[in-house]
């Protein structure tokens, strides 16, 4: 009898915690053993020289999303998907999107067929809430969750997104009392709107303006507010892409206080400035995003906030629009900065960024890498041990990465549908060589071969991240309010 299906043999296993030599052996779609001098298998991958990597989560993808303008993204799941397997992703959480007046089920029903037909990795949806009205919160989510769809995300700002204080503690409180998981885009909504109106009037309307658009303590007060809105709930939170030295403070301090407060930040704000969307004509386009790119001096703050465990998740937040009318410029050849969506393409270009960064400029070990890539993410949002480490019995999701590779970003050779890189020149040393997706093989010698909708969706149920921590606000106590009976 073959004893494996698949023996990846004599490369360095890499885990959150550990880095071993060890053959990986592997028998139908997970990893069914780790060793030395595992018996032979019906295929031999030769990995010495290379890291064994889990395939890296990336729980925060925005693909073939339709924005509330009617805008559709760049990407396909088989564009967005192909591209994060060449990047070394073999898991991807994108999002269901709700939009004010469509029902929720049949967003994540569309979603579904969507992901079906295209995806190439493995996939869950994050549901976006845009509209929390009774119907939705109490008739359509229950059954969403119980389905596997236990993360919501919400907006604190955009226009046809966003919701209000009142609408935020509905959505957490649901969440509470369905085990969902609440993750939030969180900006101060009027301070945006006051500084773009301001800086248009003034005339300052080219792209590099969006950045002073966005205030930096827009960011830190909605943050705060967000804490406190949770806390009232007692419902843990997961705050998206972290941008400032002020917003980690906010987190550090919540944390401090025993509050079950997650955060992720992006590759983005760890490598990008507003320097790079000083450009000349529309070109600052390609780098507009929300929250905007920040200083060097945030950069610091946020490496210290990963090696603090303040915050515990480094995601792309893929928002392809592509350079052109389709995208980036759909409002005409001379937008303001207020007419050009938001997003950068991400899922291929972050865990190279990431590996470079980390482990070749050995700032930080290969553990803390996938530990922030791929371990967390998976724990947090209720995909582990099946996805996320290198273990035995969880899916056979690998990268071999090749430490000495070096790739230079280029638009020629993008793999999504932006057709542009914010990378384009960038050197990196360490690349996914090979990538395996339960088991079987579906990136070698820079070809793809994975067929599209061979990705499989896995339902979620919230981990322990999503738990309450039992800890009332007051106001909910008997013996505080009165006898009142809160739930
Ligand atoms: N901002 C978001 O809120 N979502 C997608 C990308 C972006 O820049
Ligand atoms: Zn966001
Ligand atoms: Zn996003």
């Amino acid at each position: 009898m073959q004893s494996f299906d698949l023996v990846i043999r004599g490369g360095t296993v890499v885990t959150a915690t550990d880095s071993f030599t060890a053959d990986v052996g592997i028998r139908g779609e997970t990893i069914a053993a780790l060793g030395l001098g595992l018996d032979a298998g019906r295929r031999e991958i030769d990995a010495r020289g290379k890291l064994v990597m889990p395939g890296g989560v990336d729980s925060h993808a925005h693909i073939e999303q339709l924005a509330a303008s009617g805008l559709m993204n760049a990407d396909t799941f088989e564009s967005a998907t192909a591209s994060a397997a060449f990047g070394g992703t073999t898991t991807v959480i994108p999002f269901a999107a709700q939009h004010v007046g469509m029902s929720l089920t049949k967003v994540v029903d569309n979603y579904h067929r969507l992901a079906e037909r295209g995806s190439v990795v493995d996939y869950a949806f994050h549901m976006i809430i845009a509209d929390p009205t009774e119907s939705t919160l109490t008739k359509e989510l229950p059954p969403l969750v119980k389905a596997g769809h236990s993360s919501i995300k919400i907006f604190m700002t955009y226009d046809r997104l966003k919701l209000d204080d009142e609408q935020v503690l509905d959505v957490l409180s649901a969440a509470r009392h369905n085990r969902a998981f609440v993750m939030v885009h969180a900006e101060n909504h009027a301070m945006i709107a006051w500084m773009s109106k301001r800086l248009l009037a003034g005339g300052y309307s080219a792209p590099k303006y969006h950045a002073i658009s966005h205030p930096r303590v827009g960011e830190a007060e909605a943050f705060t507010r967000l804490i406190s809105c949770a806390s009232l709930i007692d419902q843990p939170i997961m705050i998206y892409h972290v941008s400032t030295a002020e917003g980690a403070a906010v987190i550090r301090e919540a944390r401090g206080q025993g509050k079950k407060v997650f955060a992720e930040t992006c590759p983005q704000y760890l490598f990008l400035t507003k320097a790079d969307i000083d450009r000349p004509g529309l070109d600052g386009a390609k780098w507009i995003c929300s929250p905007p790119l920040r200083e060097s001096t945030d950069q610091q703050a946020l490496w210290r906030a990963l090696a603090q465990g303040d915050l515990q998740v480094i995601s792309s937040d893929h928002a392809p629009y592509a350079f052109d009318q389709t995208g980036k410029l759909n409002a005409g050849g001379d937008p303001t900065f207020k007419q050009i969506p938001n997003g950068l393409p991400g899922l291929q270009a972050r865990l190279p960024l990431l590996f470079d960064a980390m482990v070749s400029k050995q700032r930080f070990d290969a553990n803390r890498f996938v530990a922030w890539t791929a371990t967390e993410p998976a724990k947090i949002y209720g995909l582990y041990p099946k996805k996320g480490s290198i273990v035995i019995g969880g899916d056979a999701d690998v990268a071999l990465w090749d430490p000495s590779k070096e790739v230079t970003f280029s638009d020629a050779t993008v793999k999504d549908r932006s057709n542009y890189t914010p990378w384009a020149g960038r050197t990196v040393k360490g690349w996914p060589v090979t990538v395996i997706r339960r088991g079987g093989v579906i990136v070698e010698n820079n070809g793809l071969q994975a067929a599209p909708g061979s990705g499989r969706f896995i339902p979620r149920t919230a981990g322990s991240a999503a738990e309450p921590l039992g800890r009332p606000a007051p106001e909910f106590d008997p013996q505080f309010n009165f006898n009142a009976k809160l739930d």
